[in-house]
């Protein structure tokens, strides 16, 4: 459980954000919710520790979306935040497209594709050149050859304000990853239900 202030308005998102809304979020009463994702542990980072910092949150976290074979209304993210002087899209960049080549291989092949959040400016998707067929093109890429695998960005200069840290003088980069939609990937699980039914049958495998 968390706050509305952590999860939504140091975060940029403000009263009428659309993710906001009760179809979207749990709410256990006007100011307390279940997080949405895991950057209010981001937010109380900035707002109690000295600069610079350089976080690793990984977490549970939970939205309002139906169960089918890509949705869970329960989920794990995993985020990572550094915030100082001089941080850089540059330093994003080489920090994201090392982690995927030691995750996928290291042929694996990057692609930041512009993209909207409320708490990062600019921001970005990034895709991966799809490990299956490297580019080609089959079903498990939809024939992209590309698959989305997680969002990033410049932390806004709003939700370094609302943490007390001055935009003016220090800058940051974030990322967020679905734990889950990752491990989907990495071991071509085509359904995410199977990893919340506890069968044994299943989990052994790995
Ligand atoms: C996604 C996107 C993202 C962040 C998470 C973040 C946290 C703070 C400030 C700024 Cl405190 N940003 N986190 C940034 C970009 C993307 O997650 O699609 N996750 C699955």
């Amino acid at each position: 459980m968390d706050t509305v202030d952590n999860n939504f308005n140091a975060l940029n998102a403000p009263k009428d954000h659309p993710s906001r809304d009760m179809t979207d979020t749990f709410y256990i009463s006007d100011d307390l919710l279940l997080r949405t994702q895991t950057s209010p542990v981001q937010v109380r980072t900035m707002r109690s520790s000295e600069l610079p910092i350089k976080i690793i949150s990984p977490g549970r976290c939970f939205r309002r979306d139906t169960p089918d074979a890509t949705h869970s209304p329960m989920f794990h993210q995993i985020e990572g935040m550094v915030v100082g002087k001089d941080v850089t899209m540059a330093q994003l960049k080489w920090t994201l497209e090392s982690f995927v080549k030691k995750l996928f291989g290291e042929d694996t092949k990057t692609k930041f594709r512009p993209h909207n959040f409320p708490f990062t400016e600019p921001s970005a998707e990034v895709d991966i050149t799809c490990f299956k067929c490297k580019g080609e093109g089959c079903p498990t890429c939809k024939q992209e050859g590309w698959i989305e695998i997680l969002g990033c960005g410049m932390v806004h200069p709003n939700v370094l304000k609302n943490c007390g840290i001055d935009p003016d003088v220090y800058s940051g980069f974030a990322f967020g990853v679905g734990v889950e939609r990752l491990a989907m990937f990495k071991y071509e699980i085509d359904d995410i239900r199977l990893l919340f039914e506890n069968n044994k049958r299943f989990l052994n495998q790995f």
